[in-house]
C-alpha cells in the first residue's frame, strides 16, 4: 500500500528512522553549550538564540496523541529556527511529583519513585522513537532531590519577603479516606472515591503564597503581551478580576461591646448609595455573630450561619444558592442619607471578595432586588435615564453611563460617572471611605497532605515556634519506602524518622511540617533550570538563563491558561526581585494547541467500546452494534484517552506508519490551535505522500545525482522550478510568520504532485533532471520540520554533504517567484473577441474563467451557455456557444 511492488526497495521507515536517530545522537547535533549560548546572545549582528519549550509532561506511563501533537509543533519550530542559523534551546523534563504516583502506591503498593522512574523511562523511549530534537543532556525531573531542593530554597526566599504565610482555612475532608481533598476531588459534595460519603469541612493551617501582592503587575502586563493569544489574556484578566470602586464604612448604631463599630463595604456603584436601604454581611463575616449577640435574633443568626456552612460545603462556588438570609438585630447609619438601615446576613455575599459585606441597593441591583422582595425591605429609585419623559424604567434598573441621579441630595441631577468620582472625594474628605480597587485573584494555597511532593522546609518547635530550615540543611528529603495503605491525614506524619527532628534554632526536639507543596510550585520555574540543570549552588546561574529569556515560544494546552500560566508569571516577577532574571515576563510568545479528539462509541451497558471490537461500523463510519450485547451504539467526539477506548497506541502507530508519518499527520490535519479530529484515512494520506517521495528518488536516483545545476526556466522543467521556488516562499511564510503547519504541509504535497509529472519520463532529460533535483533538494530542507528522518535520507541520497538537519533553510530565487504571463487569444464562435494576459501555467478552466470575466467576451456570449471549447495551451481559446 505504501509502495508498489517492484524491483525498487520499499520505504523502510523503521530502518531509516532508527539509523538517523543514531547518527544525530553520535553527532550530538541538538545539544547546546552554555558558552555558545552566551556568544550567540551577544552576537554583534543581533541576538541569535531561540528558546522553544513545550510544557513538561506528567510521567503517566505512555505518550498520548495530545503529547505527540505538542512535541511535533515544538520540534517543527525548533528545526525551522535552527535552520535559520539560530542556536536553539529545545529541552524536555518531567513533572514527576504528584497524585497519580501516590494513587498507584495506594492501589498497587508500588513505590512512587520506582513507578515514576519506570514511566519516565518508557515515555523517554517513545520520545526518542519519535525523533524529537531534544537537548537530552538538559533533561530534568522534578522528583529529583537536586531539583526539589530549589523549590524549598524558593519557599524560604518567599518567606523572607512575606510572600508566603500560614493561615487557617476551611478545607474539604473525607472521613472515609481520612484526608483532605482538592476541590476537583469533590463531586457534588461527595468524595470522588466514595460516592456514598459526604465531604466535611475542616479548618486547618495551610501555607499560602501571596500572589495577590502582584495582582496589579500581573494584570497590567497582560496588555503588553502581544505574543500571547487574546483568549488567554482575557481569561487571565477575568481570573485576576480587577474591579474599581470604593470602600465605604457604615457606623453601627448601638454596637454591642466587643463588636467593631463600623461595617466596611466594597461597591462599584457608589452613585447608588442613596438607595442603599440595608446592608448584608456574609454568614462567615466575623461581625455577623458579634452584632447579633444580645438581640432577639442571636439564635436565628447562629442557626443560619451553621446551615450556610454546610451548604457551602456542597456548593462551594455555587451561584445557585437562594436569597435566604436573616436580620442580625442591628442597624447601621447610611453616611450619605443619615438614615438607619438594617443589617442582614446572607449566603449570596461571599466572605472572600471585597470586604465580605455589601450595601444593598435593591432599586438597581437584581440580586438585592430579589432579596428585598423576599424579605419585605424598601426599594428606592436613585438613578434614571436623562430624558425626563415617562415612563420610567421599571425597577430593578441597573442603569448605564448616561443615567442621572435622583433623590440623592446635592448629587441629584449629576450623571453617574461624575457622581461616582465626586461622592468618593466626599467620602475621603469626611473620612468614612475612599476610592479603591478590589481583585478577584486569591492567594495560592500550596499545602497538600501528600506523600509524593516537595517537603515544606519548616520545623515546629515548642520553644521557638515556626522555624524555617536553614539553606545549608536543604534539601529536606522525602523519606523512602513509606507504606501508604490506610494512612489517614498527611502520610508523612506517620513516618517518625521524617517527623522527629531537632529545632535549627535551639537544638531541642521539634516536629517537621508534614504537608508537601502543590506541584504547581515545581512547574512555576522549571524552564529556568534547563539553562543550568546541574547547578548545585543555586537554582540556576542568571548568566546562563539570560540568553534564553524571555522564552521565544512556549507551547502547551489551553487548560493551563489560568493556573500554571499565572503562577509562572508570578514566580518570574518574584525571581526578578531576587536578581535571578530580568524583564517583565517569562514568556514572549505562547501557543496554545488544540485538543486531539476522535470518534468514540458508547454502549449504555458496556461503556466505551474500542473501534477494533465493533462489528459493522466503527471508526469513521456508522456506529454499529455492541459486540457484547448487540445494542445500538452511540457515537460522539471525545478527547482521546485510554478510558474512552478511542486512543490508538503510539507504538502501534509508529510500527505501522513510521514516526515521520505520525508527526506530519498531527501537523497537517488542522491548524495548531484548533481541535484535531483523528482519522485513520488522514494518516494514510500522509503515509502515501512519504512513500511517493521515496519512490521518486529510488526510480530516478542516478539521474538526480548526476544532474547539473538548473539553468532553464522554460517548458515543463521551468514550470517545476517556479513551483519549487513558490513553495519555498510559501512554506517559509506559513511556518515563520503564520505558524500554520497544516498549510505548509499542504504545499509540500502540491510540490510532490508537480514532481510526479516527471515520474514516468524515462530517462529524464538534462533540464528535467536538474529541475527535479532542485525540487528534491528544496523538499529535503522544507521537510525537516515535519519528517526529519526522511528529509535526512533524501539529503544523503542526493549526495549532499553533512547532515540534513544542519543545513540552511532553502531560499527562494526571486527571479522564479514572479509569475510569467502569456498572451492568449480568445475567440467566440471563431471570431476574435479579446487578448488576455494569464499566468503561464494557468489551465483551461482558469483561462475560461478569465475570458468570461472580460466585457467583450461576455457581450459576444450574450448569456448563452458554452457548448464546447477549443484550447491551445499558451495561445488560443475558442468558445463555441450553444
Ligand atoms: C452596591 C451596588 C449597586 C452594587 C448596584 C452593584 C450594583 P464586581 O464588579 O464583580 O467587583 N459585592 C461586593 N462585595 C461582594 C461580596 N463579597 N459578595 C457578593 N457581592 C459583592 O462586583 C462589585 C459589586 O458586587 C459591588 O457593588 C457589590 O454590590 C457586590 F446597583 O454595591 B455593589
Ligand atoms: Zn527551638
Ligand atoms: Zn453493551
Amino acid at each position: 500500500m505504501l509502495f508498489c511492488a517492484s524491483q525498487m526497495s520499499a520505504y523502510d521507515f523503521a530502518r531509516i528512522e532508527a539509523s538517523w536517530q543514531r547518527r544525530w545522537d553520535e553527532a550530538r547535533v541538538f545539544e547546546v553549550s552554555d558558552a555558545d549560548a552566551r556568544a550567540a546572545a551577544a552576537d554583534p549582528a543581533g541576538r541569535r538564540t531561540f528558546s522553544c519549550i513545550e510544557m513538561l509532561p506528567y510521567p503517566s506511563g505512555k505518550l498520548h496523541s495530545g503529547h505527540v501533537r505538542n512535541y511535533s509543533i515544538g520540534d517543527a519550530v525548533a528545526h525551522f529556527q535552527r535552520m535559520h542559523g539560530r542556536l536553539v534551546l529545545h529541552p524536555i523534563g518531567w513533572d514527576a511529583l504528584g497524585l497519580p504516583a501516590e494513587n498507584a502506591a495506594i492501589e498497587r503498593g508500588a513505590d512512587p519513585r520506582t513507578w515514576t522512574l519506570a514511566n519516565i523511562a518508557e515515555m523517554k523511549r517513545q520520545l526518542r522513537r519519535l525523533g524529537i530534537s531534544y537537548a537530552w543532556e538538559r533533561e530534568i525531573a522534578t522528583c529529583d532531590p537536586a531539583y526539589y531542593r530549589w523549590n524549598q530554597w524558593f519557599f524560604l526566599r518567599l518567606l523572607e519577603r512575606d510572600l508566603v504565610y500560614r493561615s487557617r482555612r476551611i478545607l474539604n475532608w473525607c472521613p472515609r479516606c481520612a484526608t483532605v481533598l482538592a476541590n476537583e476531588q469533590v463531586e457534588e459534595g461527595r468524595c470522588w472515591r466514595h460516592d456514598d460519603t459526604v465531604v466535611e469541612q475542616r479548618e486547618m493551617d495551610q501555607w499560602f503564597v501571596r500572589v495577590t501582592r502582584m495582582a496589579a503587575d500581573l494584570d497590567a502586563c497582560l496588555d503588553r503581551m502581544p505574543g500571547w493569544p487574546e483568549a488567554v489574556r482575557t481569561m487571565q484578566h477575568h481570573w485576576i478580576g480587577r474591579s474599581e470602586g470604593a470602600r465605604i464604612r457604615f457606623p453601627v448604631l448601638e454596637a454591642p461591646a466587643g463588636a467593631a463599630r463600623e461595617i466596611e463595604v466594597f461597591t462599584t456603584r457608589l452613585d447608588t448609595i442613596f438607595g442603599a436601604t440595608f446592608l448584608v454581611l456574609s454568614p462567615e463575616h466575623p461581625m455577623t455573630r458579634t452584632l447579633s449577640a444580645g438581640t432577639p435574633q442571636e439564635a436565628a443568626v447562629r442557626a443560619y450561619a451553621e446551615a450556610e456552612r454546610a451548604a457551602a460545603a456542597r456548593d462551594r462556588f455555587g451561584t445557585e444558592r437562594g436569597k435566604e438570609g436573616v436580620f442580625t438585630g442591628r442597624h447601621a447609619r447610611n453616611p450619605y442619607t443619615g438614615e438607619p438601615v438594617p443589617i442582614w446576613t446572607s449566603g449570596y455575599v461571599l466572605m472572600d471578595y471585597g470586604s465580605g459585606a455589601i450595601m444593598a441597593v435593591p432599586g438597581h441591583d437584581a440580586r438585592d432586588f430579589e432579596f428585598a422582595t423576599q424579605h419585605d425591605l424598601p426599594v428606592v429609585r436613585v438613578i434614571r435615564p436623562p430624558d425626563d419623559e415617562p415612563p420610567e424604567p421599571p425597577l430593578p434598573w441597573t442603569g448605564n453611563e448616561t443615567d442621572v441621579l435622583v433623590a440623592s441630595g446635592k448629587w441629584s441631577g449629576m450623571r453617574s460617572p461624575e457622581a461616582i468620582a465626586s461622592m468618593a472625594a466626599h467620602a475621603r474628605e469626611a473620612g468614612f471611605g475612599e476610592a479603591a480597587v478590589t481583585w478577584r485573584l486569591r492567594d495560592w494555597g500550596i499545602s497538600r497532605q501528600r506523600r509524593w511532593g516537595t517537603p515544606i522546609p519548616i520545623v515546629y518547635c515548642a520553644a521557638c515556634g515556626t522555624v524555617p530550615v536553614p539553606d545549608d540543611r536543604l534539601p529536606v528529603l522525602l523519606p523512602e519506602g513509606v507504606n501508604l495503605a490506610g494512612i489517614p491525614g498527611a502520610p508523612l506524619a506517620a513516618v517518625p524518622s521524617f517527623v522527629e527532628t531537632t529545632c535549627p534554632k535551639c537544638g531541642g526536639p521539634a516536629r517537621r511540617e508534614t504537608d508537601t507543596m502543590d506541584t504547581f510550585v515545581d512547574s512555576s520555574w522549571y524552564f529556568y533550570r534547563y539553562t543550568d540543570p546541574k547547578n548545585e549552588k543555586a537554582p540556576f546561574d542568571p548568566a546562563s538563563a539570560a540568553p534564553w529569556f524571555p522564552i521565544d515560544l512556549y507551547i502547551g494546552g489551553i487548560a493551563h491558561a489560568t493556573g500554571h500560566l499565572i503562577y509562572c508569571r508570578f514566580f518570574h516577577k518574584f525571581m526578578r526581585e531576587l536578581g535571578l532574571t530580568r524583564g517583565d515576563e517569562p514568556v514572549r510568545n505562547l501557543l496554545t494547541q488544540g485538543m486531539v479528539v476522535s470518534w468514540s462509541t458508547f454502549c449504555p451497558e458496556h461503556r466505551w467500546i474500542s473501534p477494533e471490537e465493533i462489528r459493522g461500523g466503527g471508526g469513521d463510519g456508522a456506529p454499529g452494534h455492541c459486540p457484547h450485547c448487540g445494542r445500538e451504539l452511540t457515537r460522539t467526539l471525545e478527547k482521546m484517552s485510554k478510558s474512552k477506548n478511542n486512543a490508538p497506541d503510539l507504538d502501534r502507530m509508529i510500527d505501522r506508519y513510521g514516526a515521520d508519518t505520525v508527526r506530519m499527520y498531527l501537523l497537517f490535519a488542522a491548524p495548531p490551535e484548533s481541535e484535531f479530529l483523528w482519522s485513520e484515512t488522514g494518516i494514510e494520506g500522509c503515509a502515501r505522500l512519504l512513500g511517493r517521495v521515496h519512490r521518486f528518488q529510488e526510480r530516478h536516483g542516478d539521474a538526480l545525482r548526476a544532474a547539473g545545476p538548473p539553468r532553464s526556466a522554460d517548458g515543463d522543467a521551468g514550470a517545476l522550478r517556479r513551483k519549487t521556488h513558490r513553495t519555498i516562499a510559501a512554506v517559509t511564510d506559513d511556518i515563520g510568520r503564520r505558524m500554520l503547519f497544516n498549510t505548509a504541509v499542504a504545499r509540500i504535497f502540491e510540490l510532490v504532485n508537480a514532481l510526479y509529472g516527471f515520474y514516468d519520463r524515462e530517462p529524464l532529460s538534462g533540464d528535467e533532471a536538474s529541475a527535479a533535483r532542485e525540487a528534491l533538494v528544496a523538499l529535503s530542507g522544507l521537510m525537516v520540520p515535519f519528517t526529519p528522518h526522511l528529509a535526512e535520507e533524501m539529503h544523503s541520497r542526493l549526495g549532499l554533504p553533512g547532515l540534513g538537519v544542519s543545513v540552511r533553510w532553502p531560499v527562494a530565487d526571486a527571479a522564479l517567484l514572479s509569475v510569467q504571463e502569456v498572451q492568449i487569444v480568445v475567440q467566440v464562435g471563431g471570431k476574435l473577441r479579446a487578448r488576455l494576459s494569464v499566468p503561464a501555467d494557468a489551465d483551461e478552466a482558469a483561462v475560461l474563467g478569465a475570458a468570461r470575466g472580460d466585457e467583450k467576451v461576455a457581450a459576444a456570449l450574450a448569456g448563452r451557455a458554452v457548448a464546447r471549447t477549443v484550447y491551445v495551451p499558451g495561445r488560443l481559446l475558442n468558445i463555441v456557444p450553444q
